[in-house]
Formats: structure tokens, C-alpha cells, sequence
């Protein structure tokens, strides 16, 4: 299978991509060389900026870099680490989703707006109120806007139960239930949660919900698309370093386990976008074989992605 490597001259991962005015846009981290010591914390990754990238022909055409388009430095409530956005589209605005540590390094959302997919983004004064954790992904559905977020250690998911902070953080084991991904409504403005968000259920064939233990369970980088009328969830296994999906009949779930998208790649992270494209289906990721296997710097790359007769993901090889 065809893959490429989209933009070669600098480290950039976890993909967002979307078609906005018929072109399309890719939103990454931008990764930086770090001297922490790498750690399940992800202190390693210290992004400081955003870029966006666009191109007209995924495969072999150019890919534009327009430039850094919002810096941690002009974010009045900055501590540290850009990890990664999403951008979604209303009336004519264009507004990135970003998570960020605040200065207790606690990680919240925030909204920066531009006039044009390429921005340059203004980012609000504040972060989204009772946000937490990382890796939204905003989708558009029946004219309304859902966020799907949330990403387990670094991303601090385990500290939140019932969207409230808890003392100590919890992580499930064994059989319970594996920490869910959540999904809440955006507000008419754009600028705030609608609603409290809840939590997005994976099942398996028999409807029990996948357990701590299960190597194919949510850890992070979350992405939903709808593909012959279902909705498709797809997320990284994190620890166990698979690209996996689940399908459902609403946006809010439960989603049925159904196999994986992308077996592990070179480097610790695996993170993702699927977007139809001019006809075609594209799974947008990364992997850190041009450093050389720094898991903190990693490579945007793409391929085409298939379905069977059934919807079904054929699985792609991620050492290929
Ligand atoms: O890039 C920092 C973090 O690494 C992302 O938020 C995760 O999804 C993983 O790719």
C-alpha cells in the first residue's frame, strides 16, 4: 500500500484534517526536541506552537505550511504543552480546539478564532469552563457540534469522575470498566460546553462494556466520522499502541468494538483523522521513523483506508 510522508521538513503529529472551501487542511502538534527524560507522564512532549498545513492532492501534491498560527506565549492563561486541536467550521468562522496545562499544570480547552481556515487564531482570554483533560476531536452533526475528548496518564482522564476533579486520581484494573472517552455539545457561540459531557461507551458483540484489561480499549486521540450512515469512533489503545474503531447508530454511542485500523508503528504514540477526500478515504497518523524512534518527535503521514462490503476497516500494517 502507497503511504507518504506529508511534510518532511519539520516534526509535526497527532492529525487533524478537514475540507474546508474544498481544500484540505491538516492541523498537527508541533513537536519540539526536549531534554526531559521521557516519561508516562508525556513531559517529553513540550509543543509550544501550532502550525496548519493544506494541500489540493493528498497523495502527490504539495503541502502548503502556512505558518505558526497561535503561540503559547499569547495565551493569557499559559503554563505549558500544546498537545493536540481540532478546528471546526460555523458561519464563516473558523475556531481550534486546543488543550493545554494551565499554570497548576492542569490540563483545560481552549478556543482561538480566525476569519480563514489557515487562521492566524485568536485565542479567548479563558479556557472553556469545566473542560478537562486532552485530544478533542469536533464533529458537526445535524447542524449541531459535539466534542469528543479526553486521554488516559498525561492526558489526566483518570483525576475525573462525573466531570468533577477527584482527591486522587483512579484508574481502573482488571474487569472493571476501561475509563470511557467523553462527548458534550459545543454552545451556539462556539466558546463553551452546552451541556455536561458523557461518557462514550465501547462495547463488545454481547454489549458488555470493554474492560481495564483489554488491550483494544479508549486510551486517547479520539476521532469520529460517519461512513454510510453509522458512526464510526476510532481511537488509540495507547499502552498496547493500536489504532482501533468501534461503530454505533447515534454520536453519543455505545459504539460496538469492531477490530483495528493500525497495528503499532515506530515510537510510543499512535494518533490519527479519517477523511474522505475528492472521493477517496485517507487515515491521517504519525510515527517516529525519520528521528530515528524519538517517540517526543514524530512524522505526519498518510495512506489511503479501505472498507469492505460491510463497512468493515481493512487493517493496516504501521511498520510498512
Ligand atoms: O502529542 C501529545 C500526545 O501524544 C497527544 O495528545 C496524544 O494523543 C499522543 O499522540
Amino acid at each position: 500500500m502507497k503511504k507518504r510522508y506529508l511534510f518532511p521538513a519539520d516534526y509535526m503529529a497527532d492529525p487533524s484534517v478537514h475540507v474546508f472551501n474544498g481544500r484540505l487542511y491538516i492541523y498537527p502538534s508541533h513537536d519540539w526536541e526536549s531534554e526531559n527524560v521521557e516519561n508516562d507522564n508525556g513531559d517529553q512532549y513540550i509543543m509550544k506552537d501550532y502550525h496548519v498545513l493544506s494541500t489540493d492532492d493528498v497523495m502527490e501534491g504539495e503541502v502548503i505550511d502556512h505558518g505558526k498560527v497561535l503561540d503559547l506565549q499569547d495565551i493569557p492563561w499559559a503554563g505549558r504543552q500544546l498537545w493536540d486541536c481540532d478546528v471546526a467550521e460555523k458561519n464563516g468562522k473558523y475556531y481550534m480546539y486546543f488543550p493545554m496545562k494551565d499554570r497548576n499544570d492542569v490540563f483545560h480547552h481552549g478556543v482561538a478564532i480566525a476569519d480563514r481556515p489557515e487562521g492566524p487564531f485568536i485565542p479567548q482570554p479563558d479556557p472553556i469552563r469545566g473542560s478537562y483533560s486532552i485530544d478533542m476531536c469536533v464533529f458537526k452533526d445535524e447542524g449541531e457540534y459535539y466534542m469528543y475528548f479526553g486521554g488516559l496518564w498525561g492526558g489526566q482522564l483518570q483525576r475525573y469522575k462525573d466531570n468533577k476533579a477527584l482527591e486522587e486520581p483512579y484508574l481502573p484494573s482488571g474487569k472493571e470498566p476501561a475509563l470511557p472517552s467523553r462527548v458534550v455539545r459545543l454552545s451556539d457561540d462556539m466558546l463553551q460546553f452546552a451541556e455536561e459531557p458523557r461518557p462514550v461507551v465501547i462495547v463488545d458483540k454481547d454489549g458488555k462494556p470493554l474492560t481495564a484489561d483489554n488491550p483494544y480499549r479508549f486510551f486517547e486521540a479520539q476521532w469520529v466520522h460517519k461512513y454510510n450512515g453509522k458512526y464510526y469512533f476510532s481511537y488509540s489503545t495507547g499502552d498496547t499502541h493500536m489504532l482501533c474503531y468501534a461503530t454505533g447508530d447515534n454520536r453519543f454511542g455505545p459504539f460496538t468494538y469492531q477490530g483495528v485500523i493500525l497495528t503499532p508503528v515506530v515510537g510510543w504514540t499512535t494518533h490519527h483523522a479519517i477523511v474522505e477526500y475528492k472521493g477517496k478515504w485517507y487515515l491521517f497518523h504519525h510515527d517516529s521513523v525519520p528521528s530515528g524512534g524519538k517517540s517526543w518527535l514524530r512524522s505526519l503521514k498518510v495512506c489511503e483506508l479501505e472498507y469492505d462490503a460491510e463497512g468493515h476497516i481493512r487493517t493496516i500494517e504501521g511498520m510498512d
